[in-house]
């Protein structure tokens, strides 16, 4: 009879095999002698996986177990090993941390230090822009202050045109007197009257124009007789205690119509046959403005655009002021490039200029067309055929732009308006220039050729002594 338990003993399980009458080579537990009639009990262990700590030496010891053991040791001393291994990788991982880490100190370190020095150069720039920013404030200072005075300087050019206006008049009045006195000394005494002045003298064209003469005076005649002779034409002023700070006048001919006419030869076909000083409205503009009209020179109706006679108006002047005109109708005078641009621009013109040498010797140039571009082409000169006897020193400019000593628009790499002291439609600095200094005598010295010349006509070296220009309808 056999028996089979099963003992559960913790986790160890244990079979247990019940032979009464054998014997096994197995574990031995308990074994009851037959003989005595007592019943023998054989317990089969089945092999179990040992852990733990064995001892060698145990009889019992199995050498499987022991072989097993063994593999466990060298397994966990593998397993020692690696973990050894590992320790010392990470170890080795430890020190580039710590070294990363001390190159992030290091950084941190270099970025502060950046940092400061940034906000070390944003300081300095703001100081720039302050600097900057000064420096603009002091310069607009010194734009309004050059503003105020170039405004106090027209203020005093207006004063001084108007007072060299009355004392030319006071001038004119005392010559009448003193020939009032001489007359009144001899036999016909009582056929010469002083009529009483009704009006301010007209010379005067723009209030700034007498200012600047001054320049060129010294070439011309003495300033006593240049006011005599500039007062020649007009009536004389009522009194001389008024001290006008309005430019004075200008006197008109009697005319049938009050005009205005749209040029000198509009005003001869109307009638008036008078040189003198009329008002002009070009079509196409509503700007209205006085020009001398010379009725009696080359079959008349002439415009005068320009003229030169003695020296008494300064022609090195600006842009503006030779695009507005300047001077004395009744003398030297530019009439003014805008005018100009409008009067030519009504129809065909032709342009005639006479000159004169110092031995009286009068010459002329014609050109059977002549008009000006607009402003924004720099009132180009446009020119046509050239016929006459003073030789042709214009031609040379034909088509090029107007300059002033503040408008370069010339060919030449400097400015020609500087060099020859006045505005014309330059080309390279040569063959004419009517604008330039009135010298007086004709051949003049000086560093530059700056005279009022006509280099076919005596050279470029040579100031003529009278030069006008006048235009025409064809
Ligand atoms: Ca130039």
């Amino acid at each position: 009879m056999g028996t089979t338990l099963l003992i559960g003993l913790g986790t160890l399980l244990l079979t247990l095999g019940l032979y009464p009458n054998a014997c096994n080579t197995q574990k031995v537990l308990n074994r009851p002698d037959p003989k005595d009639g007592r019943c023998s009990y054989t317990f089969i262990v089945p092999q179990q996986k040992l852990s733990g700590a064995l001892c060698v030496n145990t009889a019992s010891a199995n050498q499987s177990e022991l072989q097993t053991l063994r593999a466990e040791l060298k397994k966990q001393q593998e397993q020692m090993d690696r973990l050894r291994a590992r320790l010392e990788q990470e170890g080795a991982a430890v020190m580039e941390v710590r070294t990363l880490r001390k190159e992030s100190n290091s950084m941190n370190s270099r970025i502060t230090q950046l940092y400061a020095q940034l906000l070390s150069e944003v300081i300095t720039k703001k100081d720039q822009i302050l600097e900057q920013k000064r420096v603009e404030s002091l310069l607009l200072n010194a734009t309004a202050q050059a503003l105020q005075v170039s405004n106090n300087y027209r203020e005093l050019e207006k004063k001084y045109g108007a007072l060299t206006s009355m004392m030319s008049a006071q001038n004119q009045f005392i010559s009448r007197l003193e020939k009032q006195c001489q007359c009144k000394n001899s036999p016909h005494s009582a056929a010469v009257t002083l009529e009483p002045p009704n009006a301010p003298k007209p010379s005067v064209y723009h209030n700034y124009s007498s200012a600047a003469n001054d320049v060129q005076r010294d070439q011309s005649l003495p300033a006593a007789q240049q006011q005599e002779n500039s007062v020649s034409v007009g009536p004389l002023p009522t009194s001389t205690a008024d001290a006008p700070t309005e430019p004075p006048f200008i006197s008109f001919p009697v005319t049938k119509t009050p005009g205005p006419w749209r040029d000198c030869q509009h005003v001869l076909s109307s009638g008036e046959g008078i040189s003198g000083i009329y008002l002009l409205r070009p079509q196409g503009t509503n700007t209205l403005f006085q020009a001398w009209c010379e009725q009696s020179h080359a079959q008349g109706g002439w415009t005068v655009i320009q003229r030169r006679q003695d020296g008494s108006v300064n022609f090195f002047r600006t842009w503006e002021q030779y695009k507005q005109g300047f001077g004395n109708l009744d003398g030297e005078y530019w009439l003014g490039l805008e005018h100009l641009y409008w009067l030519t621009k009504q129809g065909q013109y032709k342009l005639r200029l006479t000159l004169e040498d110092w031995q009286g010797r009068q010459v002329f140039a014609e050109y059977d067309s002549f008009h000006l571009e607009p402003e924004t082409d720099w009132y180009r000169l446009r020119l046509g055929h050239y016929q006459g006897t003073a030789g042709d020193s214009l031609s040379w400019h034909n088509n090029k732009a107007f300059t002033t000593l503040d408008r370069d628009k010339d060919s030449y790499s400097g400015n020609c308006a500087h060099f020859q002291k006045g505005g014309w439609w330059y080309h390279m600095c040569a063959h004419s220039n009517l604008n330039g200094v009135w010298y007086r005598g004709g051949h003049y010295r000086s560093r530059y050729q700056d005279g009022v010349y006509w280099a076919e006509f005596h050279g470029g070296s040579y100031s003529l002594k009278r030069v006008s220009m006048m235009v025409k309808p064809i």
